[in-house]
């Protein structure tokens, strides 16, 4: 890897980090309406997974982040981001979809808001893949309460029976909104599934985009050559509640608010990253703070944006939406 292509990784781990901490702001402070589920010290995962996908590829995010940790390093844009948010025409979606992670033209084509369900949805899109003949792969995430549902073992046994494009990453941060992993999977190591199908499965450092991104690379070349599906879990941690706003109740039992601290100061992608590229004279500090001054203002000006876009006309347009010509 290049060192611009780390350069590359980082400013969007801090992109990422920087818009999550706006949403958590916005919302706070009446400028959001709903909710928003945090992913701060999970980007590595989507960013690591994401950045040197090529054009063509698909991916399906979820609701951790509203996809920000995928959509950003696909060059979705942030000021579309918001926007969508806000229901505006210049939205990713045409502001037809929110908070879902839905960007046809950057490849991400469709989602569900029903966890796991994005698989089956992700096997027709690598099938659609597979029989183009263009080589191009589909990336899937999934939390880790995926693994305890029906569809994602029907999804990785079809894509591994077909062949399939797929690769499906588990974003593992022990917790299924309320309720911890102990309690819904008895194999906490959820790549270890992957060889009951007949597939590879690796368990990677999620808190590590350079580990992410070679396991997803590595995954990639095996789906263009033909090889089939690869199962990639990455093990993270989530920092805050479920979605914020709410009670969290995930900070009694069984996680104390010591361990989240802990995580943020010792396991955090963007320190850690950051370290590394100080000590291999990549970046300096001053590169750091302006990589994070650049976000903060592109942020700002996106919000200006998005603020002035144009609204969703009326009920006809989303309904015309529904059906294709
Ligand atoms: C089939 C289904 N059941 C319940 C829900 C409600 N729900 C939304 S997010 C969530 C927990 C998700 O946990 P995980 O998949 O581990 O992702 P994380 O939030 O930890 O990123 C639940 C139960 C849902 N969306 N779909
Ligand atoms: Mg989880």
């Amino acid at each position: 890897m290049t060192d611009d292509q780390k350069v590359t990784l980082f400013e969007n781990l801090v992109r990422v980090r920087e818009l999550d901490e706006w949403f958590i702001n916005a919302l706070m402070t009446g400028k959001l309406a709903l909710f928003y589920h945090s992913t701060q010290v999970q980007e590595a995962v989507g960013v690591g997974g994401c950045t040197f996908l090529e054009e063509g590829d698909c991916v399906y995010a979820t609701h951790r982040g509203h996809g920000i940790s995928k959509l950003i390093p696909r060059g979705v844009s942030i000021e579309s981001i918001i926007a969508e948010h806000y229901g505006k025409l210049t939205g990713n979606s045409g502001g037809a979809s929110g908070w879902h992670p839905v960007a046809p033209e950057k490849g991400f084509p469709m989602y569900t808001a029903l966890i796991a369900e994005n698989l089956g949805l992700a096997c027709g899109t690598a099938m659609a893949a597979k029989l183009d003949g263009k080589r191009r792969v589909v990336v899937a995430f999934e939390g880790d309460s995926a693994a305890a549902k029906a569809e994602f073992h029907e999804a990785v046994n079809f894509a591994a029976a077909n062949r399939l494009p797929l690769i499906v990453v588990i974003e593992n941060n022990e917790m299924g909104q309320h309720t911890p992993l102990s309690t819904y999977l008895v194999n906490k190591d959820i790549a270890k599934f992957a060889p009951g199908y007949g597939i590879p499965g690796v368990i990677v450092d999620g808190q590590d985009v350079i580990a992410v991104h070679e396991a997803v690379q590595e995954a990639v070349r095996r789906a263009r050559a033909g090889e089939g599906p690869s199962l990639i879990e990455c093990k993270t941690y989530r920092l805050r509640g479920h979605s914020e706003g709410g009670p969290d109740v995930s900070m009694d039992q069984p996680r104390s608010k010591d361990e989240a601290d802990k995580w943020l100061r010792e396991k955090d992608p963007i320190k850690l990253f950051g370290a590394k590229l100080l000590a291999e004279e990549i970046l300096t500090q001053a590169d750091i703070d302006e990589i994070h001054q650049a976000a903060r203002e592109e942020i700002e000006e996106a919000v200006k944006l998005a603020a002035e876009g144009p609204v969703i006309p009326s009920f006809e347009h989303l309904q015309s939406l529904l059906f294709a010509e």
